[in-house]
């Protein structure tokens, strides 16, 4: 299937709101007459974990009659107290989605059919052993977002001897993490709730949303904590803000390196904990010195007496001050300097002081689970290296083994290296970089799996489409999702009997294992290895069910202690980093690309989340879909005066082009946005035919990316990409 860029006029898109709208497409009206029906019948509740999103928040099931009458937070799980978001209330009712899938689909001469569960499980190992034979396991790999039941995938994948597990971390979050980790042994959480002065650089919790974040940083501010949001655009974390800075996209590392330089030349930093916790700091003076506030200020946007003023401010707060970790935004898998921002991030912090301290950066209490071994053998693990090079010198010696680089499957397919495939939950033709390479990837190889509730994109081109139930109808392993000053244990468990003839991931991984010959590896019920996880932390599955989350293990205390770095402490110089060719201190990098400032139609194309929006998931979803075209949300953001040099005015459609892309949509003028960068929100772009509420309503940003792989940890560094915008 070819991908079609070019897009429907919006105008003609927006005309239909009014349809999409009615009633009768929502299937309301039948719910409104089997409400009144049911009104008195009696209504069951079910603790559950809500699947809209990654944070998989807690929940309660209200059902009556065997259908879903609501929904609520779980007021228990840490994550989010009580409330759900707006994707959580939209997306469970995907699960009355007539586009979901019915029953197993082999894809016969272009088209789906039927099949059984049986016929399907049989032909599928029949080709496996046959790719097993002639092209060996490591030709083999499976790829998901990672979830809970990511341990079984793994075990699946090593049954088979199989290195390639991957989750879509490189698309996601992977500097981010291997910074911490290279600095302070692991990635931390935010004591928001007890900050005085919250920093947040590229991240946007209430609308890449957090909802336990969101109410911790109302609550500081309430308590009288002030935050500052650095952001290239005004988003909606900057709506709760005392200030907003707005940043040159690419360049937060200059902002850092000027904070770290006043640290550093005013002796505002916690001189104790620097002395007694950390290694490196006489570099850090030696090389900081090179970027003072008036140099950043030059390269970032931000005035040289800001700078120095919030850096007064931040050091007066401190230790119960932060700089918030971060997650995507800038510090993911953006930028060629997304690494050493990171690292920079990382060290601004420990030297306010706040390592492990209360309003600082805190190391969230884990729950260990326990493990299927001794009882249930466990595969050898396989042989060699993952193809794609992470933890490899010379190749991506800083990328995360237990990943991958998820983007570069195409790449490993392309090059007959992976053979065969099984997606799950994870849709790489929308949401990784260049869709034109990705598919070409995808289609090369002699077998691909999907496994999902409907046909994706990357599904509507598998040669089998595994249907997975709906995270409603189905009960999976214990999670740890919600761990913070007390790790919390939670689970997944089914509201409502399956509507179709769909199964559980977990039920699916066991079953593809056993018609594989891998039997002996899964000669467990899932209740068995959920009793398996629980038995360390002297939590019983039958309260876990009754509750839906459950507290564990000791509470979080102040203090550092060890770290789970070569040193021990903190490690402001690296000597690992420097050992592998990398600067043992952060130290100013470009970004890869830069719009040249004389090209009136030059923009660097950033992206990011909307409050109502789960990646590329949920657009298919009526309710949230009549949000965006209610609030004309799906439009590119343009800042005002660089549009009137374009001839723009509000709401004029535009053409986008990329070296590998193009595609049209309407803009928004602002004045919340950096003039050098056009925003697209990142929910839309969807051209799955199957998907029929989402299909051809916006743009995605990967359609403009060309495939990258940043030279320390391989991510897709999803915001270097230089786009020509011109009006049509
Ligand atoms: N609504 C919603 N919430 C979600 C998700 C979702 O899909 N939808 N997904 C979840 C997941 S998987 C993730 S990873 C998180 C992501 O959470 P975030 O990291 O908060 O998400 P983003 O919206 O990608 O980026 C945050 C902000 O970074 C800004 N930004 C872009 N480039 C730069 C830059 O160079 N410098 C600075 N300072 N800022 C920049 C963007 O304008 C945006 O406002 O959200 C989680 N929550
Ligand atoms: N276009 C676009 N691309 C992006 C992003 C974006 O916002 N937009 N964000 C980036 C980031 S931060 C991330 S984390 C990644 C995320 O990207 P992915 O890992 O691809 O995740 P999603 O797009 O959330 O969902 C993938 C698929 O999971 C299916 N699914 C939902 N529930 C279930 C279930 O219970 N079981 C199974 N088997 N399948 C299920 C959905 O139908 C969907 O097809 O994408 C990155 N790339
Ligand atoms: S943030 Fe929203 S969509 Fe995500 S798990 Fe929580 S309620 Fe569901
Ligand atoms: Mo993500």
């Amino acid at each position: 299937m070819p991908l079609k860029i070019s897009r429907r006029g919006f105008l003609k898109g927006s005309a239909l709101t009014a349809g999409a709208l009615s009633l009768g497409t929502l299937g309301a009206l039948d719910f409104r007459t089997w409400a009144k029906t049911n009104a008195a019948a009696p209504v069951r509740r079910v603790p559950t974990i809500c699947n809209g999103c990654g944070n998989r928040c807690g929940l309660f099931a209200y059902v009556k009659n065997g259908r879903i009458w609501r929904i609520e937070g779980n007021p228990e799980a840490n994550g989010n107290r009580g409330v759900l978001c707006p994707k959580g209330h939209g997306y469970l009712h995907d699960l009355y989605n007539p586009n979901r899938i019915r029953s197993p689909l082999k894809r016969v001469d272009g088209k789906f059919q039927p099949i059984s569960w049986e016929q399907a499980y049989q032909e599928i190992a029949q080709k496996i052993n046959l790719i097993l034979m002639e092209n060996g396991p490591e030709s083999v790999f499976w790829v998901n977002y990672p979830q809970p039941n990511h341990a079984y995938a793994l075990r699946f994948m090593h049954s088979l001897g199989s290195p390639h597990y991957f989750t879509h971390g490189s698309t996601c979050y992977t500097a981010r993490n291997a910074a911490w980790n290279h600095t302070v042994g692991k990635l931390p959480s935010n004591d928001l709730a007890n900050s005085r002065y919250i920093l947040v650089i590229g991240r946007n919790p209430a609308g890449g949303v957090d909802l336990g974040q969101v109410k911790d940083i109302v609550r500081a501010r309430e308590n009288g904590a002030k935050l500052i949001v650095v952001d290239p655009r005004h988003s909606e974390t900057a709506i709760l803000a005392d200030e907003w800075l707005p940043i040159k996209p690419g360049t937060d590392l200059a902002l850092l390196l000027a904070m770290i330089n006043v640290m550093v030349a005013e002796r505002l930093y916690d001189a104790r904990f620097v002395k007694e916790n950390t290694v490196g700091f006489e570099q850090l003076e030696d090389e900081i010195i090179n970027y003072p506030p008036q140099w950043a200020e030059k390269v970032c946007d931000i005035p040289a007496a800001t700078i120095v003023r919030i850096t007064r401010e931040i050091c007066r707060a401190k230790p119960h001050a932060l700089i918030h970790r971060g997650y995507h935004g800038a510090i993911g898998a953006q930028y060629l300097n997304s690494f050493q921002t990171a690292r920079a991030l990382a060290i601004a912090n420990a030297l306010l002081g706040n390592i492990n301290r209360k309003g600082g950066i805190y190391f969230a209490q884990s729950a260990g689970l326990g493990e299927l071994q001794p009882t249930h053998p466990i595969p050898a693990g396989p042989a060699g290296p993952k193809a794609d090079g992470t933890g490899i010198p010379g190749r991506y010696p800083l990328g995360s083994y237990g990943d991958g680089i998820s983007h570069a499957i195409p790449e490993l397919a392309l090059r007959g290296i992976l053979k065969c495939g099984f997606v799950y939950h994870h849709n790489p033709l929308r949401t990784n970089p260049n869709p034109k390479r990705v598919i070409a990837g995808y289609k090369k190889l002699d077998l691909l799996v999907v496994i999902d509730p409907v046909l994706s994109e990357t599904a509507s081109i598998a040669h089998y489409v595994l249907p997975a139930s709906f995270y409603l109808e189905t009960d999976e392993a214990v999670d740890t999702k919600h761990s913070g000053k007390r790790a919390q244990v939670s689970i997944q468990q089914k509201a409502i009997e399956p509507l179709f003839d769909s199964r559980s991931g977990f039920q699916i991984i066991c079953d593809l294992a056993k018609h594989l010959g891998s039997a002996r590896f899964f000669n467990f019920t899932l209740d068995e290895a959920n009793e398996l996880r629980l038995k360390p932390l002297g939590a019983s599955l039958k309260e876990l069910r009754a509750k839906g989350v459950l507290a564990v293990g000791p509470s979080w205390k102040e203090g550092i202690g060890k770290l789970e770095t070569p040193s021990g402490k903190v490690e402001i110089a690296s000597a690992t980093l420097e050992g592998l060719g990398y600067p043992a201190i952060p130290r100013w990098q470009e970004p890869l690309v830069s719009p040249d400032p004389k090209d009136l139609h030059a923009f660097r194309l950033i992206h990011g989340k909307q409050a109502m929006h789960t990646h590329a998931m949920t657009a298919n979803q009526p309710y949230l879909m009549a949000i965006s075209r209610r609030y004309d949300l799906i439009r590119l953001w343009i800042n005002r005066s660089r549009a009137e040099k374009l001839s723009l005015k509000d709401g004029d459609m535009v053409e986008i082009k990329s070296l590998v892309g193009e595609g049209k949509i309407r803009v928004k003028l602002t004045e919340g946005l950096h003039p050098s960068c056009v925003w697209l929100p990142s929910g839309y772009g969807v051209f799955s035919k199957h998907l029929t509420t989402a299909y051809d309503q916006g743009l995605s940003y990967n359609d403009f990316l060309p495939t990258l792989f940043d030279p320390t940890v391989g991510h897709a560094m999803s915001s270097e990409v230089i786009v020509q915008v011109r009006k049509v």
